[in-house]
């Protein structure tokens, strides 16, 4: 392989000539792609295949990581970081006139979840492979991956995101390891013979699912885990038998195309449940393919059951994958002929639930019919696992039908998934202390009686290598250049910085850095736009998706009563300041794209008003996405981070732009809080109504958003301007709805309440960006504190308690 740049350089011309067909000298941007990335994949794979081994020589417990979401993004230039040939490879393309960052253009991003909680399952697998920790990913191939989002007139549209029709250049095809999948049909039972029943489960369909594995490099160290992807397939018996019933060539075409539809798309609505019976189909076809990939890697040890759980542990992100608990449930009774208490003992012990919201409407329940008609056997064992359990609670508590009904995994004809996850798993854990808090005390109190000790945090984390070495390799030069390397294995000595906070010299290249990070994001925007942003304004950066609770709209309607106290002539002397926005709302979210049309009007006017323009601007971007959030964020001054307290489980955008030394301003909501623990009030913006208040007024009442708005003259004026004529409105009455969701329907989300402290916090933020020196003090001080934020203190926390995994040693 390579390991120099001449050795590389001549390797991979040889590569563009034989795989490609092309000379160097007349390669597209999108060949050299192609050719270095096949370089890179043959790079991986040596390492790959030595991982594997050794996990399965040495016989190490492996944590396999089931998520309906893996939110990639791009893997090339992150595969080059990690192998360490990074710059080589730049200087190497370099000499042949090509510039690596253009080249990394070319990918296009796998796009495979909604938002946070599918970002958070890239950066855990990131971590395990880069702290030596046999750990994988489990999810689906979508054909379609999360909707590409386009403008029309202000209005938010989808198209599809045909992200495979350039070829995925990491996946490798793995059709030997192809696995059987089965739906419908019924089950019977009969006597075995030795007095005990047997289930016999017939007339089913069969799908086949092929998987794709995915390399997962670990950083300088030689480690490739894998996340394997499955795809659905029809199966040849299959095929066949449809042959036999029906010879009719385009009936056989649709059904393969309707077995194939299970994974076409992502469904891309994380804030409601709505219980599609093909969201069913895809969570147990990832489910099945998984756990029985798992149990036959597992009997190739040759040991007995009694040690599953010593070798293999599941883990599950949100409910979404539950069923893997009937799942490994039903392999074992039906297949590998457990009984019942030992099969529970082995499953219950293999498998760990992560909790990542408290909104009751995204909370997973299915109707116990549509369960039973399309998973027969798989109801028949959650409803004995829901027998048992209920029988068990009358134990301890007789009598207290309430409780036992409360905590059912079936009730009111429907299957409870959180029930399901809570019950038949050893390990329940919440994203942020205050999320762990919220669960333990409230939405989950009474289970949390029961099974005391099966409740932790674990606060969320993200990878530094990602979003701080490679989105922002400016300011990594400027760290090590003052502390050294050690940084990059361990991020938590990011905290040596702070012995350096009064250096004049490191503030000033910290102001130099960030000044260019901003320019060159603005030339981004320009190119992209057409708008042209002062790098000289602040930048001040809302990007997560578009949702009530998020509260885009309180940061909408400060924009607006900044425009009338400039337009008024009461503005005080303000810094300029830039407004970026980038979110994308579900399709069917009506609230959501209002607010999304709402912000594009006040781009409208705002920037095409020469009295404002000077110092206020606002610009939308189109489809937010990972790699757009990697040039975003090194250019951020602002993090915005407003949720209504309570609702935001965590939050990991907060994370990233804080290691990019962006300032927060933010309610005291999710990891937000622990932010604040480390950097202190005057590092950071909080404001607004606390957790606890906010739950008093939802359980007790007595928020009155009227009362608000009679009392406060700028926010009347500001909604009043949403239904009367104003630029804002332009005389139509498209934002009716927003400002009846703010007082006829009394502001759910507390944005009036909150609207005073939001503003005086954003004044404070205007007054302090003007010492510079002391900003930048700021900014450097939430760099530093940033390392407890990475997900490698979050995944070691995971290994050690909850998954009990060895790091492997020795493999460098
Ligand atoms: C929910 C649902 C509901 C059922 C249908 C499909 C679907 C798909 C995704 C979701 C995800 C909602 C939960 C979620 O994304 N939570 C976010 O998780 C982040 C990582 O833990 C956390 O930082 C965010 O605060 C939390 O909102």
């Amino acid at each position: 392989m390579f390991s120099e740049k001449e050795e590389f350089k001549k390797a991979f011309s040889r590569k563009l000539q034989a795989e490609l067909g092309v000379y160097v000298e007349n390669a597209t941007e999108f060949d050299i792609y192609r050719a270095l990335g096949s370089l890179v994949q043959d790079k991986i794979g040596e390492g790959w295949l030595q991982t594997q081994q050794q996990y399965k020589d040495k016989k190490e417990k492996q944590v396999y990581y089931f998520s309906m979401e893996f939110l990639m993004g791009r893997l090339l230039g992150n595969n080059l970081l990690n192998l360490q040939v990074l710059e080589m490879v730049e200087e190497g393309l370099s000499d042949y006139g090509f510039s690596l960052s253009r080249i990394e253009d070319q990918e296009h991003d796998a796009g495979l979840g909604n938002g946070g909680l599918g970002r958070l399952a890239a950066c855990f697998l990131d971590s395990l492979a880069s702290l030596e920790l046999p750990g994988h990913g489990c999810g689906l191939r979508y054909r379609y991956g999360m909707f590409d989002q386009r403008f029309m007139n202000g209005y938010q549209v989808e198209l599809p995101d045909n992200w495979l029709s350039d070829q995925f250049i990491w996946e490798v095809r793995r059709p030997e390891e192809a696995i059987e999948v089965k739906f419908g049909g019924h089950v019977s039972t009969a006597n075995n013979g030795s007095g005990e029943l047997a289930f016999r489960y017939k007339n089913y369909n069969t799908l086949r699912a092929v998987p794709y594995d995915v390399p997962v490099v670990g950083y300088n160290n030689e480690v490739v885990n894998t996340l394997r992807l499955w795809s659905a397939e029809p199966t040849e018996k299959d095929i066949l038998t449809v042959a036999k019933q029906q010879n009719d060539y385009t009936n056989m075409l649709n059904h393969q195309r309707s077995l194939e539809s299970i994974s076409d798309f992502l469904y891309p609505d994380d804030s409601t449940d709505e219980g599609k019976t093909l969201r069913l189909k895809q969570e147990y076809f990832l489910v099945s393919s998984g756990v029985q990939s798992a149990v036959r890697q597992f009997e190739q040890l040759e040991l007995p059951w009694s040690s599953f759980s010593n070798q293999v542990a599941l883990h599950i992100n949100d409910t979404h994958p539950a069923l893997v608990i009937p799942e490994l449930m039903r392999i074992l009774l039906d297949e590998k002929e457990l009984g019942w208490e030992e099969a529970w003992e082995v499953t219950q012990s293999t498998v760990s639930y992560t909790n990542h919201t408290t909104l009751s409407e995204a909370l997973e329940t299915w109707p116990v019919d549509l369960v039973r008609n399309l998973l027969p056997r798989i109801f028949m064992i959650i409803e004995e696992m829901n027998e048992r359990f209920c029988q068990s609670l009358w134990k301890t508590y007789p009598g207290d039908f309430d409780r036992i009904a409360s905590l059912a995994i079936i009730a009111d004809g429907q299957v409870k998934m959180a029930h399901l996850s809570i019950v038949g798993s050893h390990s329940i854990n919440g994203v942020a202390k205050l999320h762990t808090e919220i669960l333990k005390k409230r939405e989950m109190k009474t289970f949390f009686e029961t099974f005391p000790n099966r409740f932790t945090n674990k606060t969320n984390g993200i990878t530094h290598r990602r979003w701080l070495m490679h989105a922002n390799r400016p300011l990594s030069q400027l760290i090590s250049d003052h502390i050294g390397e050690q940084w990059k294995d361990h991020p938590e000595q990011l905290t040596d910085l702070l012995a350096k906070q009064e250096d004049p010299s490191l503030l000033d290249s910290l102001y130099d850095v960030k000044q260019q990070n901003k320019e060159s994001f603005a030339n981004w925007v320009h190119k992209e736009t057409g708008i042209m942003v002062d790098s000289s304004s602040i930048f001040d950066v809302h990007i997560k998706r578009l949702h009530g609770y998020k509260r885009q709209l309180l940061n909408a309607l400060h924009i607006m009563h900044l425009y009338n106290e400039i337009k008024s002539g009461h503005a005080r002397n303000m810094v300029p300041r830039t407004f970026f926005f980038g979110a994308k709302a579900a399709p069917g979210y009506h609230f959501a794209k209002k607010v999304i049309k709402l912000i594009n009007r006040i781009s409208d006017v705002v920037n095409n008003d020469t009295d404002v323009n000077e110092q206020l601007n606002v610009v939308f971007l189109e489809n937010y996405s990972v790699s757009m959030a990697e040039r975003i964020i090194p250019a951020a001054n602002i993090s915005e981070q407003i949720s209504t307290a309570s609702k935001e489980a965590s939050g990991t955008g907060n994370m990233k732009l804080m290691m990019n030394g962006a300032l927060t301003i933010g309610t005291l909501d999710g990891a937000n809080i622990e932010i604040n623990e480390v950097v202190g009030d005057n590092n950071m913006y909080t404001f607004g109504l606390r957790s606890n208040e906010i739950l008093r007024y939802y359980k007790e009442g007595g928020y009155s958003s009227k009362e608000v708005y009679d009392t406060d003259e700028r926010i009347r004026h500001t909604l009043d301007q949403l239904i009367h004529y104003s630029p804002f409105s332009k005389g139509e009455t498209e934002f009716k709805d927003l400002y009846d969701a703010l007082l006829t329907y009394n502001d759910e989300f507390f944005v009036l309440k909150d609207f005073a402290s939001y503003v005086e916090a954003q004044q404070q933020i205007d007054d302090d960006y003007k010492q510079t020196r002391e900003w930048c003090r700021k900014s450097l001080i939430n760099i530093a504190h940033s390392g407890k934020f990475s997900s490698d203190q979050t995944i070691q926390s995971y290994a050690s308690d909850i998954w009990r995994l060895q790091q492997v040693k020795t493999l460098r």
